[in-house]
């Protein structure tokens, strides 16, 4: 990945989505003499205390907009230290990423064993985000300052540090993800009784080390697998409980200690298990199971 200074050589394409909501936006565009496309993702960040200590101050500008009774608008300028936006850039960015970030109907797919088999496997053995950020962090090559705590076992080791969506400042956001050392686990449906060692070691010494760093005991965390994931190599999400992350509704979300729990009473309950999971129409794996007629468009 090249550095940035700034935008000047981006050339905006198009807006992939946004929402008012999360406060974010997703621009598709290209560089100036480069090829392929680039993703840009903006998202203004929560306040934190110190942003509240160093800007409600006589430095910063309070214009008013109007007032009536009681009751004053303004518009307040923080001064540029504060006003900063986590920005995250993808380059080259492949056909994949762009429907990842473009905003589209969804639906929801039953998935029987017998689908994951002859649907789902076969699908994304052929088409899957590369791992090559994950292997990075593995091999300590990048974000080797980020790390919060690694046990380095290869069976029931993992490196647990802030994921990309926390720029690790404030606990309002905060959000880690743990990824094992172990390769070849692809997801939820590859765990069984073996991985149990390994799942109650994430759980254990994630908290340890997430409350000593933070101070934030476990029962603030939401501690979570996702079906399906995006990178096909087993992590583990960790989340502040009262922050409501991308990707933790039901229909995407496993609760780390429901997956214990599931496969200490039934050893093979993911190989035998229906998963629902969500999908976009845009996604090949949506025209796999529409080509099949197991969903369909309106
Ligand atoms: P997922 O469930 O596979 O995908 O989680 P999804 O939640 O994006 O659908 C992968 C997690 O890894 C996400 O929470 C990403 O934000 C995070 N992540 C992705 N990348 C490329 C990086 C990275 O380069 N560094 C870090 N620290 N986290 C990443």
């Amino acid at each position: 990945h090249t550095v940035l200074k700034d935008f000047s050589e981006f050339q905006q394409t198009r807006i992939l989505s946004d929402s008012s909501q999360r406060k974010t936006i997703c621009i598709e565009g290209s560089f100036n003499n480069r090829e392929g496309k680039a993703i840009v993702l903006l998202e203004k960040k929560p306040f934190n205390e110190e942003i509240l200590k160093n800007t409600l101050n006589s430095n910063c500008v309070l214009q008013k907009e109007f007032s009536n009774d009681i009751y004053g608008f303004y518009e307040f300028f923080p001064s540029v230290k504060y006003s900063g936006i986590k920005t995250t850039v993808i380059y080259p960015a492949t056909e994949k990423h762009i429907r990842k970030y473009q905003s589209q109907d969804i639906h929801l797919i039953e998935e029987t064993p017998e689908l994951y088999e002859s649907v789902t496997l076969p699908h994304l053995q052929k088409e899957k985000f590369s791992l090559q950020w994950v292997t990075n962090i593995l091999e300590h090559k990048s974000e080797t300052d980020r790390v919060v705590f690694e046990d380095p076992s290869p069976e029931i080791g993992f490196i647990l540090l802030p994921d990309l969506k926390w720029d690790g400042k404030q606990i309002e956001d905060l959000y880690l993800v743990a990824i094992v050392h172990q390769r070849g686990i692809k997801s939820l449906r590859d765990l069984n009784s073996c991985h149990l060692p390994l799942l109650k070691n994430i759980k254990g010494k994630g908290i340890k080390a997430i409350e000593e760093k933070y101070g934030i005991p476990c029962s603030q965390l939401r501690i979570y697998i996702h079906y399906q994931p995006s990178f096909y190599h087993l992590h583990v999400h960790f989340t502040y409980l009262k922050y409501d992350a991308p990707g933790i509704h039901a229909e995407k979300s496993h609760i780390l200690s429901s997956v214990i729990d599931n496969i200490d009473l039934m050893p093979d309950y993911y190989q035998k298990a229906t998963l629902p999971f969500v999908v976009k129409e845009t996604e090949n794996l949506f025209l796999e199971y529409e080509r099949r007629g197991i969903v369909r468009k309106l």
